[in-house]
């Protein structure tokens, strides 16, 4: 198949909110410096249906989303030289080039060299497709597209992992438990011993709490409008729950009395611009900090008292939780392995790529975490 057009099943999504589409598409070879990827594995994240309905600024339709996945290489295009054929990779929708500013600084992990392209689908060399139906092109997504059989991505994202692990686990390891586990590791930097509240107890929120964990959070609070979630979230770290419902203060005003003054940092794992300013207004007076995760859609903004800030808490936020793709999913895939993290545990339902429209449905209901598709 190297160098050639391949056909294969993807899930297209021709415009917003309608049912995705398994179609035939043309995967075009891989050109200079990118991957031909065929993806075994891959499950559904709420990023995705946020962009399937049509709120994100950066949605095109028609288009392939997905983009926490797990894979083995195809075909390489000219100049590749850190993944052959064969190999086990994660793609990476957060890059890492290693040589641009970004990159450099130290500061981050977000990468500038191929982001333009990818927040209009298209390959960074020629500014085109490599996915086509009869001719019509179809927008890439986040650089991963991997509700494909077959996808390309740029070799600066994809990471190589190690072989031996699991596919149909390790695709978590593609968005949602990093970006949790890191917000914590990287992005705050809790310390032992510290007061954390999560809102928003899906897989983003339950990986905050088993970082928070690991990290040695003496409380970890679980906030949440699904008082369902409470018994698997114990599971994770949590240590107590509220469910709002349940109040008429304003959650940040229970949490403040419950905590001799607030919480020492915060997460919001939901995407409501509301919550955001509650979870930022529960953080201790002087040194509180609240990290946002969740992705709000075009046009919400945040709002709070300047008041806030002046009196010393942060406001923060984190894409894929401070982590440098290439670099560090390797080393979480690792850890896996070790049984240092978990992985396995977020799964909660298993379905192929033709039922995809019934694993996006699952994701409303409270008691899914992560489907995986076997493609
Ligand atoms: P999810 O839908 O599984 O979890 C959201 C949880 O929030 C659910 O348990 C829901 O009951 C709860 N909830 C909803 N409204 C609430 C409210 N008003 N108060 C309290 N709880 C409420 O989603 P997920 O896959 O865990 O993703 C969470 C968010 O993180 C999404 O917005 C997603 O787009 C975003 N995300 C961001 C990054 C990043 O890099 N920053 C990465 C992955 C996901
Ligand atoms: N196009 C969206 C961007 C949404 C967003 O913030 N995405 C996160 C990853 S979510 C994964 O589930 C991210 O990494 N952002 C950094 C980046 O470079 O996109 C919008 O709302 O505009
Ligand atoms: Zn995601």
């Amino acid at each position: 198949t190297q160098g050639q057009v391949i056909t294969c099943k993807a899930a297209v999504a021709w415009e917003p909110n309608k049912p995705l589409v398994i179609e035939e598409v043309q995967v075009a070879p891989p050109q200079a410096g990118e991957v031909r990827v065929k993806i075994l594995f891959s499950a559904l994240c709420h990023t995705d249906a946020y962009t399937w309905s049509g709120k994100d600024p950066e949605g095109l339709f028609p288009c392939i989303l997905g983009h926490e996945a797990a894979g083995i290489v195809e075909s390489v295009g000219e100049g590749v030289t850190e993944v052959q054929p064969d190999d086990h990779v994660i793609p990476c929708y957060q890059a890492e080039c290693r040589e641009c500013k970004f990159c450099k600084s130290g500061k981050t992990n977000l990468c500038g060299k191929v982001r333009l392209a990818t927040g209009v689908g298209v390959m960074l060399s020629d500014r085109k497709s490599r996915f086509s139906i009869n001719g019509k092109p179809i927008y890439h997504f986040m650089g991963t597209s991997t509700f494909s059989q077959y996808t390309v991505v740029h070799d600066v994202s994809v990471a190589k992992i190690d072989p031996v692990a699991p596919l149909e686990k390790v695709c978590l390891l593609g968005c949602g438990v990093p970006t949790g586990l890191g917000a914590v590791w990287n992005t705050a930097k809790v310390e032992q011993g510290s007061i954390v509240a999560i809102f928003g107890l899906g897989t983003v929120g339950l990986a905050v709490a088993e970082g928070a964990k690991a990290s040695g959070a003496s409380r970890i609070i679980g906030i949440d409008i699904d008082s369902k979630k409470f018994d698997t979230a114990k599971n994770f770290g949590v240590t107590e729950f509220i469910n709002p419902k349940d109040h008429e203060k304003p959650i940040q005003e229970v949490i403040v009395d419950l905590t001799d003054g607030g919480v020492d940092y915060s997460f919001e794992c939901i995407g409501n611009v509301t919550v955001m300013r509650a979870a930022l207004e529960c953080c201790h007076k002087g040194w509180g900090t609240s990290v946002i995760v969740g992705v709000a859609a075009s046009g919400q903004e945040i709002s709070t008292r300047p008041f806030q800030l002046v009196t010393g808490r942060v406001w923060k936020g984190t894409a894929f939780g401070g982590f440098k793709s290439r670099s560090q999913v390797p080393w979480l895939v690792d850890k896996y392995l070790k049984k240092e993290i978990k992985v396995d545990e977020y799964i909660t339902h298993n379905l192929t790529l033709p039922e995809i429209n019934k694993a996006f449905d699952l994701m409303h209901e409270g008691t899914c975490l992560r489907v995986v598709l076997d493609m």
